[in-house]
């Protein structure tokens, strides 16, 4: 087989990830692209028409995720394709490629290997998903509505007053959300999964490594406290009379910081979002509403850590804990590692395997029977989720090339068998 005939094109690769990145552009360099905003929907029109100009059929499912298909000439209907695909939402104030570099280096990687003539018989997807980041309620939803995995009722629950429910957004959309379940597929439709993604971690940078190999993704429980408190006016109430929300809350914060901690450096828990109602400087807080995001590889320590923060929790009153979402971390194939590494090896690339401590899309695929991969592309010192997060153009390049030379391995690979056929059109 000869590989050299995939050629990945950095200058035009580098062009569509600076225009994705303008979708939502703040003055600091990041952006501003929640799900379904009005920058996420200008942006996903944008790359529809990057995916037809690149030969590929554009549909949209009940669930806004965007399905970019090449079928070979001699058709291909029936026949599990294979599907790369990451996301064009955004963390609020968040950097330009996480998501996106996997959006753009999977077209490229498309492009290059239908560019190439390589005889592949094999349906080719490019998926760009719904809310990866969870931006109405939890994550990896456009991934999960494709397996029907929703919680119950969950594109009417948001995280909060005031931030939009998914059904709001896609009736914004001019979607109908009652048909949500039409989005959901057999996952007989896929003979495998590849995302490539920024590190958002210092590993590859640091190592001067350009891939890294995926071994497996976290588990995450994603819980919701909340602190009742009475309401009450900020001057004339006694500091001995007060039941202060906030002050309740502040000591779980840190109560919950030393629980998981004492735990170990196998997981790690962030309170990232807090709400205190009402919220004003002259009212005393009846009410906080904080997330908590528990990760780590071993899913038995999540339920060890959800156990110390309810016996915290005890201690408090008018403290409760509700759990929005727990996913179990996922494994990747070994037999798309191993092809991953082999179109490494052929290219003298190094990689280094390594475990995905952000969640991904890929999470949800492996629990499908869907072998799965994912490969790591370095980040400017592993920051991401800010605006100083980058990359080099030349790795985005090479995690193209080792995308496509892989999607053809796998496409050969008697393991996910696929049948010689017809050659793409040029
Ligand atoms: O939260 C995460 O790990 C991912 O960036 N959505
Ligand atoms: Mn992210
Ligand atoms: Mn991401």
């Amino acid at each position: 087989m000869d590989y050299s005939a995939i050629k990945i094109n950095e200058r035009r690769l580098r062009r569509d990830l600076e225009d994705l990145g303008r979708f939502g552009e703040e003055p600091d360099g990041g952006i501003l692209r929640p799900a379904l905003s009005d920058a996420d929907l200008k942006a996903r029109e944008w790359f529809k028409g990057r995916m037809r100009e690149a030969g590929l059929s554009v549909r949209e499912d009940a669930v806004a995720n965007i399905i970019g298909r090449l079928d070979p000439p001699s058709g291909a209907e029936g026949l599990p394709c294979i599907a790369t695909g990451s996301h064009s939402d955004a963390v609020l104030h968040g950097g330009k490629y996480d998501g996106a570099a996997g959006l753009c280096c999977g077209l490229e990687a498309i492009r290059a290997i239908q560019r190439s003539g390589l005889p592949i018989h094999c349906p080719l997807e490019l998926i760009v998903f719904t809310d990866e980041e969870g931006g109405h309620y939890a994550g990896t939803f456009g991934s999960r509505a494709m397996f029907d995995l929703l919680v119950e009722g969950e594109i009417y629950k948001s995280r909060g007053a005031g931030s939009p429910f998914l059904a709001q957004s896609l009736e914004r959309m001019g979607k109908d959300p009652a048909q949500y379940a039409r989005a959901v597929r057999s996952p007989s439709e896929f003979r495998a999964f590849l995302e490539l993604h920024i590190e958002q971690g210092p590993v590859l940078d640091s190592l001067g490594i350009p891939v890294g190999v995926v071994e497996g993704i976290v588990a995450i429980d994603r819980h919701l406290i909340e602190v009742k408190g009475k309401a009450g006016h900020a001057g004339t109430t006694p500091m001995r009379l007060r039941d202060d929300a906030l002050v309740k809350a502040a000591g779980i914060i840190t109560a919950v910081n030393r629980a998981v901690r004492a735990l170990g450096n196998e997981i790690v828990g962030t309170i990232g979002e807090m709400k205190v109602y009402p919220g004003a400087f002259n009212i005393i807080p009846g009410r906080v509403e904080m997330t908590l995001d528990l990760r780590s590889m071993k899913k038995p320590l999540l339920k060890k850590a959800r156990g110390k923060i309810r016996e915290i929790l005890r201690s408090v009153p008018g403290a409760r804990l509700t759990t929005a979402l727990s996913k179990d971390g996922s494994r990747m194939d070994r037999r798309i590692m191993e092809l991953i590494e082999e179109s490494c090896r052929r290219r003298g690339i190094s990689w280094k395997r390594m475990s995905s401590g952000a969640g991904h899309d890929a999470m949800t695929f492996p629990a499908q029977g869907i072998p799965t991969g994912m490969i790591f592309i370095p980040c400017g010192e592993g920051k991401s989720h800010c605006p100083e997060e980058s990359i080099r153009w030349e790795d985005a390049a090479t995690g193209a090339q080792i995308l496509a030379d892989t999607i053809v391995r796998i496409a050969f690979s008697a393991g996910m068998k696929s049948t010689l056929r017809k050659t793409f059109a040029r």
